[in-house]
């Protein structure tokens, strides 16, 4: 299989990247069945940056074998949890000394400005790599009191093979915060990145072998979802399947995994998140934070607070400062020191953003600040904020996925709970007031995974986080997503009990 070897001459990194574009299986690169190929776009520039190996089904059985035979003889039981832990120890190391590689990959295939890579995404993914690697050795059951002639005991085993399938908004980010709980639970791994954003993934692929873990432990096939995912969501060699995307297709999988195996599913899904700003909130913060949480990776981001909710006593005065600060942000080049906001991923992307603009205006809200699309060359969007909607309508109650956001409203807390919760989605809220009872008690009362008081869209790779209602099953980061790559096993020992 080929390589892609983009050249970066820009203030941030200088240098040529090597990117191995075939499919990644045990431990081999190697072509795809079909012969067929992904295009990969720039979405600064809409044009061809390359094309990747395509995989089919037939490829995902050669990597299910693979990773099969690896957890029979070299994984799982056969290596101890300090040696994962080493192992991905490694894989931390080594992608920590081509930082800057893997962050220019990320601006040049997502969009997302290099600083942000650099910050957030490539940074935490390396801290996600080394927590996960120190629970490789901590992972174990409980000895369960019963009577005097017997002993119970649990074991936490791995599934096996499990299939990962990942979005496009955060490539290495989602990729890490999946293999990290699975390789050191001792599964290995076939992953599938999205069709749009292989590159990093790509990169962590070479990494691994790198790293020295064995061949068949990952491996990683870029494909379409409804070839390659559904492969590896129908597959009966696939124990389980973790994914993150949109909850259309989460739906899907849950329908192939309960249709195929009865696999184990956890999915990470959309969100409408409600951010909530109280009359007695710092307003300087409160607007610096909400700025953030709507706008942050150009606003593809699952959990970003998309509906603001400001009580009437504070409204006229955050939406004045709100919009001095939304012109602050400036949207262009990736590579470029002063960007704050990238292109959106796709064309596809950006044309469902620009339809939920038009619907927005067609039914009746006001654009407030933003709306329109940026330069003719890529898919830049304005930071946009509507203002006078109605909860019936489609931006107010859908996931938009882009930087756009509606301020609502409110009287008090009653009123703002009540509608902050009117949504199918849960996954996340955010609470600003100084009133430590009132932040608390909102808290409490908001139906999501995730609650921030006083910040808002901030991980931490201790701390778990994942959806109520329709944005997902199971929880990601923490010890929590341990229990998603674990199968419980009861052993009942008898000391005495005569039949
Ligand atoms: O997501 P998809 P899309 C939301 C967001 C966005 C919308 C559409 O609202 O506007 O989804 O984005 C794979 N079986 N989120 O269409 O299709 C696909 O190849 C198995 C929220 O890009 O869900 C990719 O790898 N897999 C979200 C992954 O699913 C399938 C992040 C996600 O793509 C499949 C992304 C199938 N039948 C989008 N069909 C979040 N929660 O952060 C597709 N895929």
């Amino acid at each position: 299989p080929a390589v892609f070897s983009p050249q970066f001459n820009n203030d941030f990194f200088k240098g040529q990247v090597t990117i191995n574009t075939g499919l990644f299986i045990n431990g081999q690169w190697v072509g795809g069945s079909s012969g067929t190929f992904v295009d990969v776009v720039n979405p600064s520039t809409g044009k061809l940056l390359t094309k990747v190996s395509e995989g089919t089904t037939k490829d995902v059985d050669l990597a299910v074998a693979a990773a099969q035979k690896a957890f029979d003889t070299v994984w799982g039981s056969h290596c101890p949890g300090s040696q994962r832990g080493k192992l991905l120890n490694k894989l931390a190391n080594i992608m920590e000394s081509r930082l800057d590689e893997l962050c220019a990959v990320e601006a040049l295939n997502n969009g997302k400005t290099f600083q942000s890579a650099k910050y957030a995404d490539v940074s935490f993914s390396i801290s996600i790599i080394r927590y996960y690697a120190g629970w490789s050795d901590k992972i174990h059951g409980q000895t369960i009191e019963t009577d005097r002639n017997k002993l119970a005991y649990t074991l936490h085993e791995p599934f096996g093979v499990v299939g990962q399938i990942i979005p496009w908004n955060f490539p290495l980010l989602m990729l890490s915060m999946k293999i990290g709980p699975a390789l050191a639970t001792g599964n290995t791994i076939i992953m599938k990145p999205s069709e749009l954003t292989p590159l990093t993934a790509l990169m962590v692929a070479d990494m691994t072998r790198e790293a020295g873990f064995p061949p068949g432990v990952f491996n990683l096939i870029v494909g379409y979802g409804n070839t390659v995912g559904q492969a590896i969501t129908e597959h009966r060699g696939i124990e389980k399947v973790a994914f993150t995307g949109s909850t259309l297709v989460g739906r899907k999988i849950m329908e192939a995994a309960a249709k195929s195996n009865l696999k184990n599913v956890t999915l990470e899904l959309g969100g409408k998140s409600p951010n909530i700003i109280f009359n007695d909130a710092d307003l300087g913060q409160a607007v610096n934070w909400t700025a953030h949480g709507l706008f942050v990776n150009s606003g593809q981001i699952c959990c970003a607070g998309t509906r603001i909710f400001v009580q009437s006593g504070i409204y006229d005065k955050f939406l004045a400062k709100f919009t001095e600060r939304i012109k602050t942000i400036k949207v262009g080049d990736p590579f470029a020191k002063d960007t704050n906001q990238g292109p959106q991923v796709s064309q596809i992307q950006f044309d469902r953003i620009m339809s939920y603009i038009e619907s927005g205006k067609q039914q009746g809200a006001k654009v407030h600040i933003g709306g329109g699309r940026i330069g003719n060359e890529g898919y830049f969007i304005e930071p946009t904020v509507f203002t006078e909607t109605k909860s019936s309508m489609k931006i107010v109650q859908e996931e938009i996925f882009g930087p756009v956001g509606v301020l609502i409203k409110f009287e008090d807390e009653e009123d703002v709970v009540r509608q902050a919760n009117d949504t199918l989605y849960g996954l996340a809220a955010a609470v600003f007031t100084q009133d430590i009872n009132r932040a608390l008690e909102t808290a409490h009362k908001l139906k999501a995974g995730t609650t921030w008081i006083n910040c808002v869209v901030t991980l931490n790779p201790n701390v778990p986080f994942g959806g109520f209602k329709q944005s997902g099953i199971g929880r990601e980061l923490g010890e929590y997503a341990l229990h998603n790559y674990t199968n419980v096993k009861a052993v009942h020992v008898n000391l005495g009990h005569k039949m």
